[in-house]
C-alpha cells in the first residue's frame, strides 16, 4: 500500500488546525469541519494536487470556498499564513504531540488546563513524576502507555518501511544494471540486511567508468536534489523523500565493500576486532596483513568471512554479535530461502474487504508458483471490513469447492482452502461459533480491538483463543503498524509456552507495515519450539509478492525451512496444524 505524503500533509495540517482551534475554545461546528476535511483528504484515490490543479478542490465533499482557499494557499507556497498566526496565539506544540499515539485532542486539552502541558517533554516530565495519573479521568493506566508512547514516536521519527524502500531501490539498481558501464551492482546497507525500517538507501557498483555512472545516476528522473556528486561517491535526494547513496569501487575490493557498506556497523566493529586479533587489518578496502601490508582478501564477501576465519554470514542476520560467535563454530542455521514457500496463508477477496475473486488470487498465487493457497476473509462482527456470517462462509465454500475440482479437471496441482480471520473479543471469546469454525480448512484468530487493554487481559485474550481446539494460527499478533501503532502489550513467553502446548501456529504477517511478528519475536519463537507461518493479509492480488518481506523478517529471525509450515507440501503442512 502507498501512502500519498501530499494528501497526508494536508489532511495533517487540517488536523493541526482543528486542536488549536479546539484550545481557543472556537465552536464546535468549525473544529468538526476541518477534521471532516482532513478525513475526506487522507481517503481520497488522488493526488490532492492533481485535484487542485485541476481547479476541483471544492467538488470534494466538506470542502467548501474557505477551506479551498487554505488548501490551495499551502500546496502553492508550502505553508499557511492562517496556521502560522494560530501557531503564535495558542502556546501548546500540537505538531509535536499529536505524533505521540492514543493522545486525542480532548487529553490534549486536559493536560495544558491542568497541568500546562504545552511539548512532549513537558508531557514525559509529568507522566515521569506521575502527575497524569492524578488527573480525574487520566489514571495511571493512561499515564504508563503516554510513557510508552512517547517512546515510540521518539524512535519512529522519519525512517522509511522496508517494501518501499526496496522497491525504490531495486528500480534504481536496475537502471544502473542496464548501462553498460556497469560491471556490478548491489544494493547494500539496512536494505540488504532487510531491516524492518531504513534510513537510507546504500547502492554499491564496480565500474571503470565512474563519471559516466554518476552522472547517470545523479540525473535520474527520481532525483529531486543532488546532496554530493564525486567521483567515487555520490548521494541524491529522491521525489519520495528518501536519500540514495551510491558508491564505486573497484573490482579487487568489491566485496571487502560490500562487507562494509553492508554492516551493521555493530557486525563491522566485530569482524574488524577478529582481524586485528589475527594480525590482519579489515577495512572497506580488503584485508590486508598487519605488518606487511600485503592485500589478503578482498574481492569477494565469502573470500573475506574465509579468511577471518569464519563461515559466511547471510546479510539478514548481520546485526549483533551472535551470528559471528555461530560463524566461528560453523553452527550457523541454513536459513529459510526466498523461494522456498510453497503457498500463502493469509488473504482477502471480494467475499469480504479484498479488491479481488477467489480465482484471481488463485491465479496469481499461481504465477508465482504457489501449490496452494489459503482464503481467509473476516467473519463475526467485524463491520468495516465487511465480514461473513455463518451463511455466507457456507457458500463461500460451495465456490472454493466449484474451483478447486475445475482445477484439478485441468490437471493443475494447485489447492485453495478455506480459512477465515476471526477476531478475538474483548474476552478473549471467538467471535464465531465453534461448530461453524469445525467447518474451515485454517482457522486464523487475531485482535482487531481493545488495543490499549492491560498486558494481563491482552495475554489472556490470546492464550484463551490458541485453547480454542480449532484456531490454528494467530494472526498478526502483535497488531503493531511501523511507525505508526505500537504493538500490543502481552507476556510474550507465556504465549510461546502456550502455543507450544497447543500446537497453536503464529503468523508473520508480510504486509509492509504491519512485518509482525517481528524479527526477535521469530528468533524467540523458534528458540521456544514454536511453528510460524508467513501470511501476507493480501487485498489485493498485487500483494502477493510482498510474501518476500515476511520471508525477510523470517531469515532475520533466524528460521529455517522446517520452522515455516508453509515451506512444507500442502499434505504436510495440514499435518502440523491441530486435527
Ligand atoms: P540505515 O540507513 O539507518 O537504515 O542503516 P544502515 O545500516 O544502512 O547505515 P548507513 O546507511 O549509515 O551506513 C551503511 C553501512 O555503512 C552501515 O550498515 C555500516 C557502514 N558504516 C557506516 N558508518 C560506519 C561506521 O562509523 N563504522 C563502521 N564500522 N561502519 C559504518
Ligand atoms: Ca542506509
Ligand atoms: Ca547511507
Ligand atoms: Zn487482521
Amino acid at each position: 500500500m502507498w501512502i500519498n505524503m501530499k494528501n497526508f500533509e494536508v489532511a495533517e495540517l487540517l488536523r493541526n488546525i482543528a486542536q488549536l482551534l479546539e484550545i481557543q475554545g472556537e465552536l464546535i461546528f468549525k473544529i468538526r469541519a476541518y477534521e471532516k476535511a482532513a478525513l475526506t483528504i487522507e481517503n481520497l484515490e488522488e493526488d490532492i494536487t492533481e485535484i487542485w490543479k485541476q481547479n476541483k478542490l471544492e467538488e470534494l465533499p466538506g470542502i467548501g470556498k474557505a477551506l479551498a482557499e487554505k488548501i490551495s494557499e499551502f500546496l502553492k507556497t508550502g505553508k499557511l499564513d492562517y496556521y502560522e498566526k494560530l501557531k503564535k496565539q495558542v502556546p501548546v506544540k500540537v505538531e509535536e504531540l499529536r505524533k505521540i499515539p492514543g493522545l486525542g485532542p480532548k487529553t490534549t486539552l486536559k493536560l495544558y488546563k491542568r497541568l500546562n502541558i504545552k511539548t512532549v517533554n513537558e508531557l514525559e516530565k509529568a507522566a515521569k513524576e506521575g502527575k497524569i495519573q492524578e488527573i480525574e479521568g487520566l489514571g495511571a493506566t493512561v499515564e504508563h502507555n503516554l510513557l510508552k508512547s512517547i517512546e515510540f514516536a521518539k524512535s519512529s521519527g522519519k525512517r522509511f518501511l522496508l517494501g518501499h524502500a526496496l522497491d525504490i531501490a531495486e528500480e534504481i539498481k536496475n537502471k544502473l544494471k542496464s548501462l553498460s558501464c556497469v560491471d556490478k551492482i548491489e544494493i547494500a546497507g539496512s536494505l540488504r540486511r532487510r531491516k524492518e525500517t531504513i534510513g537510507d538507501i546504500d547502492i554499491l557498483a564496480e565500474s571503470k567508468k565512474a563519471e559516466e555512472v554518476m552522472s547517470f545516476f545523479t540525473k535520474m528522473n527520481d532525483v529531486e536534489e543532488i546532496l554530493a556528486k564525486g567521483n567515487l561517491k555520490s548521494s541524491v535526494r529522491l521525489k519520495e523523500g528518501l536519500q540514495a547513496d551510491l558508491r564505486i569501487v573497484e573490482e579487487k575490493s568489491y566485496g571487502a565493500a560490500l562487507l562494509y557498506f553492508t554492516g551493521s556497523k555493530q557486525h563491522n566493529i566485530a569482524l574488524r576486532k577478529i582481524a586485528i586479533k589475527r594480525g590482519m587489518k579489515l577495512s572497506e578496502y580488503g584485508i590486508f596483513d598487519k605488518k606487511s601490508d600485503k592485500m589478503l582478501a578482498g574481492k569477494t564477501e565469502e573470500e573475506c568471512y574465509k579468511k577471518l576465519g569464519l563461515q559466511y554470514i547471510e546479510p539478514e542476520i548481520r546485526e549483533d554479535e551472535s551470528s559471528i560467535e555461530a560463524a566461528k563454530k560453523g553452527i550457523l542455521p541454513k536459513l529459510i530461502g526466498y523461494k522456498d514457500i510453497k503457498g500463502d496463508l493469509q488473504m482477502h477477496t471480494e467475499w469480504s474487504d479484498g479488491n479481488n475473486t477467489i480465482e484471481e488470487m488463485a491465479a496469481a498465487a499461481k504465477q508465482l508458483g504457489y501449490e496452494y493457497i489459503c482464503i481467509t476473509d473476516h467473519t463475526g462482527q467485524l463491520k468495516i471490513a465487511n465480514a461473513l456470517d455463518k451463511e455466507g462462509i457456507v457458500k463461500q465454500r460451495k465456490e472454493i469447492d466449484r474451483i478447486n475440482e475445475k482445477l484439478q479437471k485441468k490437471l493443475q496441482n494447485f489447492t485453495i482452502l478455506q480459512g477465515i480471520e476471526v477476531n478475538i473479543k474483548n474476552n478473549g471469546a471467538l467471535d464465531m461459533k465453534n461448530d461453524v469454525l469445525k467447518q474451515i480448512d485454517i482457522v486464523l484468530a487475531s485482535i482487531h480491538s481493545g488495543f490499549r487493554n492491560p498486558k494481563e487481559k491482552i495475554t489472556d485474550r490470546i492464550i484463551k483463543a490458541m485453547e480454542n481446539e480449532h484456531v490454528d494460527i494467530i494472526a498478526h499478533p502483535f497488531g503493531r503498524l511501523i511507525n505508526s501503532r505500537p504493538g500490543l502489550e502481552m507476556d510474550f513467553y507465556k504465549i510461546l509456552e502456550k502455543a507450544r502446548e497447543t500446537k497453536t501456529v503464529l503468523e508473520i504477517n508480510a504486509y509492509p507495515e504491519r512485518l509482525d511478528l517481528s524479527d526477535v519475536h521469530v528468533r524467540a519463537a523458534i528458540n521456544a519450539k514454536v511453528k510460524l507461518s508467513i501470511g501476507t493479509d493480501s487485498h489485493d492480488a498485487s500483494q502477493l509478492r510482498n510474501c518476500k518481506l515476511g520471508i525477510a523478517v523470517a531469515r532475520r529471525g533466524w528460521a529455517e525451512k522446517k520452522d515455516i509450515i508453509n515451506s512444507y507440501a500442502l499434505n504436510d503442512m495440514i499435518k502440523l496444524l491441530k486435527l
